[in-house]
C-alpha cells in the first residue's frame, strides 16, 4: 500500500487528530511550562523546590573590599543557590530584618561591597494598608537582590487617603520619582505580595523587550493564569517604560490595568518576554479582600478604547502631590496624593487579588 493510500485512511486521520488533541491537552495541564521547557532547551529546569536553602544563605562570604581594589561583579554571581524558603509563619520585625542586612543603607540602598555591581535596578512597589505584606517582602527581597550582587534600591510608593486604590498610577509615579535619584538601568514594577521562590531569576531587565517576572505563582498553581498575563511583578528599562508612555493612570480599583499594559507593548512595537515558569515561581501572601480596592467595573470598556487612549493616558499626562518622601532604613517610602478617580462611589464590591 502506497503512502498516500494510508495517509487517506479515515482511521489513520482519526488517530493523527486524537493524537494532536492529546498533545493540546498535555500543553494546556501543563501550563505553558512545557512549550517554555521545550523553546529554552530546558536549561537548569531540574530545580528541587523540596530542598530549599534559606534565603539569607552566602550573605557573608565575602569581605569587603577597598573601593579601588574592585573589579566588576561577574555575570554569574557565585553566591546564588536557586531554590530558597519562603514561610509566613512568623511576621519578621523591621529591626530584625535591618539587622540582618547590615550593608544596607538608609533608604533601602545598597551596592555590593567586593564589587563594582553590573547593573543597578529600581524596585518600585505600590502600597497601602499592606505592612504585614511589606515586612515580609523586605524580609525576603533584601537577601535575594544582594546575592544577585546589584546595585539596588525599594521604593515603597503610598497612596495617601482611603480614596479607591490606584496600583498603575503608583507605579508612574515610583518610576519618576526613582528616576530623581539615578539612572536606572532597570525598573521593577513589584506587588507587595509576591514573593520569589528562586534566586536565578535575576532582577534585570531584558536590554530590548519589556519582561515578565512573575511567571509561575503558587495563587495560580504555578502557571500562568492566561497567555498575555503581566501582572504580579515586570520589568523595564527607563526607555521601554518611556516608549509605551508609561502605565495608564486612569485604572482605579482592582483589575485591568496589567492587561491594558500588555497590550501598550504590542501597540508601541515591542514584544514581552517572559522568565520560564521553573524559575520566574512566587509565593504569594495569603490575604483577605482589600478595603479601598473594589474591582473596576469599567475595566472592560476601557480596555476596548485602549488602542487611542495609551498614547495620551500615561506618563505624558502624569499628575501627583507628593507629600513626604523619607529615607527609612529598608525602603523609601513615598506618599503621594494621587487625586480621587471618576467617582467617589465604586460601582463595585469585588475582590482584590
Ligand atoms: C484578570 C484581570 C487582571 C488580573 C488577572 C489575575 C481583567 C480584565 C478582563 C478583560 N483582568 O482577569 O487584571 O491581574 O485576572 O488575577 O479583569
Amino acid at each position: 500500500m502506497s503512502l498516500t493510500r494510508v495517509l487517506e485512511k479515515p482511521c489513520f486521520l482519526v488517530m493523527l487528530a486524537l493524537l494532536q488533541l492529546f498533545f493540546m491537552v498535555m500543553m494546556y495541564r501543563r501550563g505553558s511550562s512545557l512549550s517554555f521547557r521545550l523553546f529554552s532547551g530546558g536549561a537548569g529546569g531540574n530545580w528541587d523546590y523540596s530542598k530549599a536553602r534559606d534565603v539569607y544563605t552566602n550573605l557573608s562570604f565575602f569581605t569587603p573590599m577597598e573601593k579601588e581594589q574592585q573589579r566588576l561583579c561577574p555575570p554569574k554571581s557565585p553566591l546564588l543557590v536557586g531554590p530558597v524558603r519562603v514561610s509566613f509563619q512568623r511576621v519578621p520585625l523591621l529591626k530584625g530584618i535591618a539587622k540582618k542586612n547590615p550593608l544596607v543603607t538608609w533608604g533601602g540602598l545598597y551596592t555590593p561591597p567586593h564589587c563594582e555591581a553590573r547593573y543597578k535596578t529600581a524596585i518600585i512597589i505600590p502600597h497601602r494598608n499592606r505592612e504585614t505584606h511589606l515586612r515580609h517582602l523586605l524580609y525576603h527581597l533584601h537577601p535575594f537582590l544582594q546575592r544577585q550582587q546589584l546595585h539596588y534600591r525599594i521604593y515603597v510608593i503610598h497612596q495617601a487617603g482611603d480614596q479607591i486604590f490606584n496600583r498603575a498610577k503608583l507605579l508612574n509615579v515610583g518610576v519618576r520619582e526613582a528616576l530623581r535619584d539615578e539612572d536606572w538601568d532597570c525598573l521593577f514594577l513589584h506587588d507587595v505580595d509576591l514573593i520569589p521562590e528562586n534566586d536565578y531569576n535575576l532582577y534585570v531587565c531584558d536590554d530590548t523587550y519589556p519582561k515578565h517576572f512573575s511567571s509561575a505563582i503558587n495563587k495560580f498553581d504555578y502557571r500562568l493564569p492566561y497567555w498575555s498575563y503581566f501582572g504580579g511583578v515586570s520589568a523595564m528599562t527607563p526607555e521601554q517604560y518611556m516608549k509605551i508612555n508609561g502605565f495608564p493612570n486612569t485604572y482605579w480599583g482592582w483589575g485591568g490595568e496589567d492587561d491594558d499594559i500588555a497590550y501598550r507593548v504590542r501597540y508601541a512595537g515591542l514584544k514581552m518576554v517572559r522568565v520560564p515558569l521553573h524559575i520566574g515561581r512566587y509565593k504569594m501572601v495569603v490575604h483577605q479582600q482589600d478595603k479601598g480596592n473594589a474591582e473596576n467595573k469599567k475595566r472592560f470598556d476601557m480596555l476596548v478604547k485602549s488602542p487611542k487612549q495609551w498614547t495620551e493616558d500615561g506618563m505624558n499626562s502624569l499628575e501627583y502631590n507628593l507629600i513626604s518622601r523619607r529615607l527609612l532604613h529598608l525602603y523609601t517610602n513615598v506618599t503621594v496624593d494621587i487625586g480621587m478617580g471618576p467617582s467617589t462611589s465604586p460601582e463595585g464590591n469585588g475582590t482584590a487579588s
